[in-house]
């Protein structure tokens, strides 16, 4: 099976999905790979036009709206609240170590400084503030990396490359022209990656719109080699739903913790690279404004670990309103796991996969002789875990580091926990060595 796979990922290179072949991962790459990985937690911002019509970021499509008539929000966007010190300031205290926020999503619309279209949020809004600028000067002062999501479908370019979605915008056909596409994005990604200082990755979106068309190439090789000179440390991830390409820098998936996949994106292979899965607060990515069904500040600390004890990162996502302001909502629980953070993240910050595999009742985390057990759903008073190769010599509490009693032998060890209460992580601490 997993040959067939491979097979199939080196077919769709041939195809079209080219790659940055030869890619050697520079020195300081390979750094901030750890530094990702080690980070754990990330917010993911979706921001832009789309957020005055508060229907999510792709009511554009989804409502087959005009190019030239949607291109018109931009003249009413001034988002008063904005503040980039007040949102940087929610998501350090949150606990996050970076942030990906959209630059240009599928609508099309720039939300930074670009001379490649006057499309952009300086030049068409007459809010007329480089908002990515403020975001990234902000970032630095507080120590919080940023990364880039970067659209590589457009549904308002008449130049872009038409695939299976953005086809009723209005734009007239004979105008597609990839070249002069990718001569686009070149130029753009050139820009965000000398106008913002340190750029912690470029994220990209959309290969997925041409999977009808297998012969078409996104040119991602030129793409990556192009961030990789630019800013070697730069991370390139792509969420293409598919096994790495060469030249990415760490693994996405959506919407499911990596080995899982109700929602139909993430299928693909695990690999070694940094993982990361992105999933929303509510149910869409884009404010929209009728959506207050969000997820509570338990089942986000539960996702948040769950991730951790799959080796992953969790980026999480929010949509800013129109006016500039987050969510009360989202603010609410950014606070809250900020405050679970503050007392629990040794267990998740810096930890790799524990020694067992993730299970119906949690997962297990690890640094070197610390194995924390991430219990959410004790189905017994008994816990057992096999701890083959491994021999516990202390387990605690990791709330109050009160004992916990436990019988071991060759296959595992067997917590004796008591009640644990449903639904919130109880975590137990155990010093491990080898056996
Ligand atoms: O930016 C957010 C979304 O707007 C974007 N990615 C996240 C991070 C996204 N939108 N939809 N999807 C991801 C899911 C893609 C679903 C697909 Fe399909 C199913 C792609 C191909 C098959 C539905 C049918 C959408 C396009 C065709």
């Amino acid at each position: 099976m997993k040959r067939i796979t491979t097979l199939l990922a080196a077919l769709c290179c041939l195809g079209g999905l080219s790659a940055q072949t030869g890619y050697r991962p520079a020195p300081e790459n390979l750094a901030a790979r750890q530094q990702f990985a080690d980070g754990r937690f990330g917010i993911f911002l979706h921001w832009g036009l789309y957020a005055m019509l508060g229907q999510g970021e792709w009511h554009m499509t989804n409502a087959n709206l005009h190019y030239r008539e949607y291109e018109k929000l931009a003249a009413g966007f001034y988002p008063a609240r904005f503040d980039a010190r007040e949102w940087v300031t929610a998501f350090r205290e949150a606990g996050a170590r970076y942030i990906c926020f959209t630059t240009r999503h599928h609508e099309g619309f720039s939300m930074f400084r670009t001379a490649q279209s006057p499309y952009n949020i300086v030049e068409a809004t007459p809010f007329a503030r480089d908002v990515v600028k403020e975001l990234a000067d902000e970032c630095h002062r507080q120590g919080i990396r940023l990364h880039f999501y970067y659209s590589l479908i457009d549904w308002w370019r008449e130049d872009a490359p038409r695939g299976r979605t953005g086809l009723g915008t209005g734009r007239p056909a004979e105008k597609e022209d990839a070249d002069a596409y990718f001569d686009f994005m070149k130029a753009q990604l050139t820009e965000l990656l000398t106008q913002y200082g340190e750029v912690g990755a470029i994220w990209f979106d959309g290969v997925w719109d041409q999977d009808r068309n297998p012969s078409f190439d996104w040119r991602l090789g030129e793409l990556y080699a192009l961030i990789h000179k630019l800013q070697p440390a730069c991370l390139v991830i792509n969420n293409h739903h598919l096994a790495p390409f060469e030249g990415e820098d760490a693994q996405a998936f959506e919407r499911d913790l990596p080995g899982e996949n109700t929602a139909g994106l993430s299928g693909q292979e695990i690999s070694r690279l940094p993982l990361e899965t992105c999933e929303t607060m509510n149910g869409m990515w884009g404010y929209r404004i009728a959506d207050q069904n969000y997820k509570s500040t338990e089942r986000l600390v539960r996702y948040l670990v769950g991730a951790a004890g799959r080796g992953a990162n969790l980026l999480l996502n929010i949509g800013p309103q129109p006016d500039g302001a987050l969510p009360a909502a989202a603010l609410e629980r950014l606070a809250a796991v900020g405050e679970w953070l503050r007392a629990n993240g040794e267990t998740v910050y810096g930890t790799e996969a524990g020694p067992v595999e993730p299970r119906p009742w949690g997962v297990t985390t690890r640094r070197s002789d610390r194995v924390w057990v991430h219990i959410f759903n004790c189905p017994d008073k008994e816990l057992f875990l096999p701890l083959e190769g491994l021999r516990v010599k202390q387990a605690v509490r990791f709330a109050d580091r009160s004992k916990v009693s436990f019988a071991q032998d060759d296959a595992g060890v067997l917590l004796r926990l008591g009640e644990v209460p449903a639904g919130a992580d109880t975590i137990v601490e155990l010093t491990v060595a080898e056996r």
